[in-house]
């Protein structure tokens, strides 16, 4: 053993230093790249109009992030079956109804339960388009309303909240509420869907035996390195609460914004890109593998994600860590993606980590692919100053302040939603 130890620390020693690589906060340290061409196939085919978008290069990009980036989901079905817990006429003093729904998944040996809350403006005359979401810490953090079940499953021990059992989970009621602005959603009469994300699958590695991929497969058994991590799990996840929103007439199934912070927006992303049901797709701060350019290496890199969070994508991503130049893909073409649905990428001033140019950059060159449609995506050549909006069918911001949703976010989403939904 004394023998090994020398050699032991010869691997470790550069390996912490590695893991611990400055983040690269200097433009014009920004490497030089080549960006993939959105609208150029594998074989080398130019594509020019909406058809050969539709049915050549949309499917061949999407299915090299399946294949690179996010991994697989498994096609199989599972036994779905849904049971309303709560509801209730006059929530937010009777501005809502609130409802609070179980998803509930078993494959005859297991069972995974999804728990839904649902809030929907109390005098909506039809259906009415809702704002779907994952949340970081449970349903019951999102509103300050007290009588909202808490999470059963793993939750997340983090930024100083201390939450390890049920007493402290109760204690964190009400805190993500900012985060949502719910009164405020419902007074510009949409509906709030939200669950947390935990559910689906919790955040952290394990082998995929916890969550959704344990429903589907036996841990690493049978798994390859092209198999789903769990950003394509939250969003599998998310796709399986749109399939029950269309089962609910009071919600317009067809108008179903999706929404996401951080990780989350890189699965709002995702859920965007792989489910087209999905109306409208909306990013907050989602930074690194959502909608920054990973070539850029600005922030949070390739490199460094994939070594804090080996859960979160495909194992074949890895092989792209030391150079991405061979990687077939990079961020814009997630976001071109979506066309030609409208899409909303947010950044924060100072959120560096998640590089609000790289994100801007993205959502400007995926325009290309709204031009075949003869929309206007992202209407500014150079990005614009903080706090102040531009939209077309992709819209963008650089607010002031830090990585977070904030009331302003929401008043451009819901701006956003009005214009595409309402067309206000
Ligand atoms: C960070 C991670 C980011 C972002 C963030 C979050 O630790 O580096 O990519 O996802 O977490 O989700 O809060």
């Amino acid at each position: 053993m004394k023998k090994l130890l020398p050699l032991f620390l010869f691997f470790l020693i550069p390996s912490l230093f590695a893991v611990q690589e400055e983040a690269n906060y200097d433009e014009a340290l920004v490497p030089e790249y080549t960006l993939p061409e959105i609208l150029v196939t594998q074989s080398g085919e130019k594509i020019t109009d909406t058809s050969g978008w539709i049915n050549t290069r949309r499917p061949e990009i999407l299915q090299l992030f399946k294949d690179y980036v996010y991994g697989n989901s498994p096609e199989g079905n599972i036994k779905t079956t849904s049971r309303i817990i709560s509801s209730k006429d006059s929530a937010l003093k009777g501005k809502a109804s609130r409802d609070e729904v179980v998803l509930s998944f078993d494959n005859g040996k297991k069972i995974l339960e999804l728990n839904l809350l649902i809030y929907l403006p109390a005098e909506a005359v039809g259906p009415v388009p809702v704002f779907m979401g994952l949340n970081f810490y449970g349903n019951h953090s999102v509103s300050a309303e007290t009588d909202i079940q808490m999470p059963t499953a793993w939750i997340r021990n983090n930024a100083g909240l201390g939450i390890e059992d049920n007493r402290t989970r109760n204690s964190i009621r009400g805190i993500r509420a900012e985060r949502w602005q719910v009164e405020k959603i419902i007074s510009r009469k949409y509906g709030l869907v939200t669950l947390y994300y935990g559910d689906i699958d919790p955040d952290f590695h394990d082998g995929f035996n916890n969550g959704i991929h344990g429903l589907f497969s036996d841990g690493e058994k049978g798994r390859t390195d092209t198999s789903w991590g769990s950003i394509s799990a939250w969003a599998w996840g998310l796709s399986r609460v749109l399939d029950y929103l269309e089962t609910d007439n009071r919600i317009d199934s067809g108008k179903v914004a999706v929404m996401g912070h951080s990780r989350l927006g890189k699965t709002s992303l995702w859920a965007g890109a792989a489910d087209p049901r999905f109306a409208l797709v909306i990013s907050n701060d989602s930074g690194c593998g959502g909608a920054a350019l990973s070539r850029r290496a600005y922030g949070e890199t390739i490199k460094r994600i994939t070594t804090s969070f080996p859960h979160w994508f495909c194992e074949r991503l890895n092989n792209y860590r030391d150079d991405l130049s061979a990687l077939p893909v990079d961020q814009h073409m997630l976001i071109s993606l979506m066309a030609p649905r409208p899409v909303y990428v947010a950044s924060a001033e100072e959120d560096r980590w998640a590089d609000p140019r790289g994100e801007f950059l993205a959502a400007k060159i995926a325009s290309e692919v709204y031009s075949l449609f003869e929309l206007e995506g992202l209407p500014a050549e150079t990005m614009p100053s903080v706090n102040s909006p531009v939209a077309g069918t992709i819209g963008y911001h650089v607010r002031t302040g830090e990585h977070d949703v904030t009331a302003f976010d929401w008043d451009q989403y819901l701006a956003f939603a009005d214009k595409h939904f309402r067309n206000k």
